[in-house]
């Protein structure tokens, strides 16, 4: 089938002409269609008969144009492409934290998969305070899986080329490079700033020399650096969890790159709602106790030493399997133990340095989160943002000198005090 925008009218007979929709949907008679697409790039549906509401499934569609932005901005379609082979590829490493994809179609830009109905985006959940006990051990397990089996210290030379050429996602790498590294560190066009943000508070950040080379080498590393398969944007609203699950959604942004980049994204996006809740907590929630910021912290810590705990078993257990000539001489896994740190403390500092640009981006550049900018107090949100640009501008120029996550997570505490 060509392509064609599916609407709300449309999806119906579009599903009854699928095979695979059989095996989802007993009838397409009373189908409900609903558009719950709150992301920046593409339409999402979800689709349920109301005869049956256990029969249920997301449809997302990918359109010739930047969602936010609408059509005067055209992005290829070529996207979802990359969506539905990272799904295929996290789905094997990690199958319980992926959702279940049904059907994808590249012709139509789109995937149908399993309605995640039990499960909420973790961005909108914690800014209403809700804590999810197993969000660290998830995300760790995937980060360490999917950047462990995708890098070269897992896959053969070839293999692992292979994958690099089949993932090379120029447009939307090309967002990433301008929307996080480029436009928020100097006046473009695209950036926009909170009402009441000062002019010094803006100049904090574009008068900074050192602060525009740093972020430039760490551009750097984002476009040359094809260590293993990224999600791409794992930010809070690309996680679905609750109490005991939690599954990692749209990966279209989906490529090789530096490997600290996926773990960057998150602790950036956790340490943005830890500046939030200076706000929401008391204003919002009601709550006078720091509780929830001190699970923020704690999340971020977790995650980040679980995922190196389980990032050195998968590597330590391959060695010892693949017997690798290299290593294979008596005491030869100890000495391994030197490049493991080695290219964990990388990795690490990467995610730092990575962490402060998402940080900055998300308070001068084009896409804000709802964290801060849904804050209708506009002196409140301006005091956050201030935080924001100081702590993500510390990451940054500090992020080679850290070694540990306390260490990290120390600056922010130095700035915002519980
Ligand atoms: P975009 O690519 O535009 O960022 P997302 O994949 O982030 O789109 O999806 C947008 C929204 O659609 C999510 O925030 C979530 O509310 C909803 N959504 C996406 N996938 C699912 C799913 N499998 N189950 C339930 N809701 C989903
Ligand atoms: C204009 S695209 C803005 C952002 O939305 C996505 O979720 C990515 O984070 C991208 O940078
Ligand atoms: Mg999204």
């Amino acid at each position: 089938m060509d392509y064609k925008i599916l609407t709300t009218e449309t999806i119906p007979a579009y599903l009854k002409s699928i095979d695979e929709m059989s095996k989802i949907f007993s009838s397409f008679k009373s189908l409900n269609i609903e558009e719950v697409g709150d992301g920046n790039l593409n339409f999402v549906f979800k689709v349920t008969n109301q005869d049956k509401p256990t029969e249920t499934a997301v449809l997302k569609q990918a359109v010739p144009y930047l969602r936010c932005a609408g059509d005067s901005w055209p992005l290829s379609r070529e996207r979802m492409n990359f969506e539905i082979m990272a799904l295929e590829k996290h789905n094997e490493l990690y199958p319980e934290c992926v959702p279940d994809v049904y059907y994808a179609n590249k012709n139509m830009s789109l995937i149908i998969m399993q309605n995640l109905n039990k499960h909420k985006i973790v961005r909108s959940e914690m800014n209403e305070g809700k804590i999810f006990p197993k969000l660290a051990e998830h995300v760790s397990t995937f980060l360490a899986r999917t950047l462990f089996y995708t890098s070269d210290w897992y896959l053969n030379s070839f293999n692992k080329k292979e994958a690099v050429k089949k993932f090379i996602n120029k447009e939307l790498c090309d967002l990433t490079e301008k929307f996080i590294f480029t436009h928020p560190f100097y006046d473009a066009d695209s950036n926009s700033y909170s009402p009441d943000l000062l002019p010094e508070d803006i100049a904090f950040i574009h008068d900074d020399k050192d602060l525009r080379v740093e972020v430039s080498r760490i551009r750097q590393r984002f476009m040359n650096n094809t260590d293993c398969l990224l999600h791409g944007d794992l930010h809070t609203g690309s996680i679905m969890a609750n109490e005991n699950e939690t599954y990692i959604i749209d990966p279209e942004f989906a490529f090789y790159g530096p490997a600290g980049f996926d773990p960057g994204l998150f602790i950036g996006n956790m340490l943005l709602a830890y500046v939030a809740h200076s706000y929401r907590q008391k204003v919002l929630l009601n709550n006078d106790s720091s509780e929830y910021q001190v699970w923020i912290l704690k999340t971020i810590k977790d995650t980040w030493n679980q995922f190196v705990d389980q990032y050195n078993a998968l590597w330590k257990d391959h060695i010892k399997k693949s017997k690798d000539e290299f290593w294979n001489y008596p005491g030869g896994i100890d000495d391994h133990a030197l490049l493991r740190q080695k290219e964990i403390t990388r990795i690490f500092q990467d995610a730092i340095g990575i962490a402060g640009c998402v940080m900055i981006r998300r308070t001068l550049g084009i896409a804000k989160v709802s964290d801060i900018a849904d804050i209708k107090d506009t002196k409140a949100r301006a005091k956050l943002d201030r935080l924001a640009l100081q702590i993500g501008r510390a990451l940054i120029l500090f992020h080679e000198h850290v070694h540990t996550i306390d260490e990290a997570v120390a600056i922010a505490k130095r700035f915002l005090p519980m």
